[in-house]
């Protein structure tokens, strides 16, 4: 029998005790828990009780493992058709001349920065303009390529496809194709928002549906490819809606395995339609990440952003589920820090990341944006000064 049988017998003082006791039996033994125990443990279960299952399930799929990867990011624009009530970002269409709209030549010019870098992956997220259209990532995505060929390209999301795709009169399928025969390599998780329709019409109206968001990731893993999936939350909706998500990108995932990580992002309040509201605490988000590692119980990976959410709650999060920590990251990405995000000038060195990890008792595992292990480091291997050069990376 193994230990939580009886270690989590005192964290269960609920009404709900032979339910949650029922939801630990099922964890252990590797069965999967259904949508009303997923709205239990939120409204049920613990902290402590939630963590230790989720610890059980990451340890059984990762052991210590915790990966990072060394990615950049180029944002093409922050001018946006849309008005997402949660987004600090867009400058809208009418206040244009506060936002920026990068040139190819431009988002060259931010690959070409990395070129003595040992960066793996770019990752390509910004607005939504008339402007940007098919032929001009198509023709952005091949430039890429053609200079540095082995950088992983992981680029735009079901927004920005469904909408370049309409405006080109192609469909889905046509559309994904010539966007993996342009180069890109994976799809990155955001979009995603919350799936329920009429939360969705509020805070996110107008942008793809969750239907489309669903059908262009089912469309791409048919074709041989890998995504992320998001799920932004701490803003309007109930435990109902976010198990309700959860179900929506389990169920997906069981016809194609084709999601790699599923990335929560805590919604931040600084400077949008919704600063009214409180932000969650960090209880909350851990009892988020330990709920999803347990409902999700076919993706491989839970993904804690640390720009958003700060150093040591990244730390935290490793013992909640969470077994990747995403990449070192740089000065051109402006989409957190102006949603309040804990790290106003992100950026982190190798040596400070892997010591992140290795602070927390767990393994630190560079890794591809596909999750091959590139390197293992072993405590204490690397200094601030041997890798200073390589992370030291200019901060706006
Ligand atoms: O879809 C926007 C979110 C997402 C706010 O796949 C906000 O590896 C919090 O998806 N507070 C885009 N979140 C970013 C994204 C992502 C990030 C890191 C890694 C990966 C990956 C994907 O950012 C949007 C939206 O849900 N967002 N505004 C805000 N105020
Ligand atoms: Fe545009 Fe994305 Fe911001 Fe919505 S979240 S307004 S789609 S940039």
């Amino acid at each position: 029998m193994h230990y939580l049988t009886d270690d989590l017998e005192p964290a269960v003082q609920s009404p709900e005790r032979e339910k949650l006791l029922r939801i630990r039996d099922k964890v252990l033994a590797g069965e999967r828990i259904d949508a009303e125990e997923g709205v239990l443990l939120f409204n049920y279960g613990n902290l402590s009780f939630v963590g230790a299952l989720a610890n059980f399930i990451r340890e059984k799929k990762q052991g210590d493992k915790t990966y990072f990867n060394r990615n950049f990011h180029i944002e093409p624009t922050n001018v946006c058709i849309y008005t997402c009530s949660f987004c600090s970002y867009s400058r809208l269409i009418k206040k244009r001349e506060e936002g920026w709209e990068y040139t190819q030549e431009q988002m060259m010019d931010i690959v070409r920065k990395f070129d003595d870098k040992p960066v793996t992956e770019v990752h390509i997220v910004g607005g939504v303009l008339p402007k940007y259209d098919l032929e001009f990532y198509v023709s952005l995505f091949k430039a890429i390529k053609q200079h540095r060929p082995e950088l992983h390209l992981k680029a735009l999301t079901p927004v920005e496809y469904h909408y370049i795709f309409k405006k080109a009169k192609v469909s889905y399928e046509e559309g994904m194709r010539i966007i993996s025969d342009s180069g890109v390599d994976s799809l990155p998780g955001g979009g995603a928002e919350i799936f329920d329709e009429q939360l969705r019409e509020k805070i996110a109206g107008g942008k793809c549906s969750s239907a489309e968001w669903l059908s262009i990731h089912k469309i791409w893993h048919s074709l041989g490819k890998r995504s992320n999936a998001t799920m932004l939350y701490g803003h309007l909706e109930s435990y109902e809606h976010r198990i309700d998500h959860l179900e929506r990108l389990r169920s997906l995932q069981d016809e194609t395995k084709g999601f790699q990580t599923f990335i929560p992002l805590k919604f931040r309040n600084k400077d949008n339609e919704l600063s009214h509201l409180d932000e969650v605490s960090i209880i909350e988000d851990l009892k988020n990440y330990a709920i999803s590692r347990i409902y999700l119980d076919n993706f491989d990976h839970i993904k804690a952003y640390w720009p958003m959410l700060g150093r040591d709650h990244a730390q935290l999060s490793l013992a909640f589920g969470v077994d990747d920590v995403d990449g070192t990251i740089d000065d051109t990405t402006k989409i957190y820090s102006m949603a309040g995000s804990e790290e106003q000038s992100p950026s982190m060195t190798t040596a400070e990341l892997v010591h992140l990890i290795q602070n927390v008792g767990r393994r630190a595992i560079e890794r591809d944006s596909v999750y091959n292990i590139i390197r293992e480091y072993a405590p204490g291997e690397l200094t601030q000064e041997t890798t200073k050069s390589y992370y030291q990376l200019p901060v706006a």
